[in-house]
């Protein structure tokens, strides 16, 4: 039966940024011991905050599905970090059902990541390690009260201001995609002119 805490506070929404993805190198001579020998991979998938900050507080368990042909393929994290190291020889999707705390009263948030082991950019000189990896929010609608009290107990705009080796994502980013916007849509207008143009010229040259 829904108590007090659990009503919902409408016109509400909290979005918590987070970052997944998944690292990953080729293995030399240093592989695990217990690694198939078809294995030529060692790679990590993780979910954490954009800064290492817990997210324990909000988010219960992770749950990651990795192909079948891995041996008990549901592989569940109950605490942070809520990350996977594995070895392998393949890509594929693996899916990640994020379960948040009891309290929060809310669905079990369900996506998948590409498991990426290969460099696919030629163009930049081969690295060490493979990263691919992403920024999102999470946003709660209508959080019930408990839950919302919950998240204000922490700050929730965690993204750092600028970029580092360890981590791109930043105001920094933010403001220099939206500058490539702005730069693309001055290319855009720019183009539409010209055509205007010729389009005008034609009809002109028509008897
Ligand atoms: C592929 N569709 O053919 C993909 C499947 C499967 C990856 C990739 C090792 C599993 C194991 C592994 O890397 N599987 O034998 O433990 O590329």
């Amino acid at each position: 039966m829904a108590g007090p805490s659990s009503k919902r506070i409408k016109t509400i929404s909290v979005s918590r940024p987070i970052i997944y993805g998944n690292t990953a190198r080729k293995m030399g001579e240093t592989r695990p011991p217990n690694a198939p020998a078809e294995h030529t991979h060692i790679w990590t998938i993780f979910l954490r905050g954009p800064q290492n900050e817990d997210i324990s507080y909000y988010i219960k368990q992770v749950v990651f599905k990795l192909h079948d042909t891995y041996p008990n393929s549901t592989r569940i994290i109950n605490a942070p970090p809520f990350e996977l190291t594995e070895t392998g020889w393949g890509e594929f999707d693996i899916n990640v059902k994020i379960h948040f705390i009891e309290e929060a009263n809310e669905k079990v948030l369900s996506f998948y990541h590409r498991l990426r082991l290969h460099p696919y950019d030629m163009t930049q000189p081969s690295q060490e390690e493979i990263k691919s990896i992403f920024y999102d929010e999470l946003v709660f609608n209508e959080p019930n009260e408990q839950f919302f009290q919950t998240l204000m107990t922490k700050p929730g705009n965690l993204l750092p201001s600028n970029k580092t080796d360890q981590c791109p994502f930043s105001k920094q980013l933010e403001i220099e995609e939206i500058d490539r916007i702005n730069d693309g849509i001055k290319e855009v207008d720019k183009q539409i002119e010209e055509l205007k143009g010729k389009v005008a010229e034609k009809l002109e040259e028509k008897p």
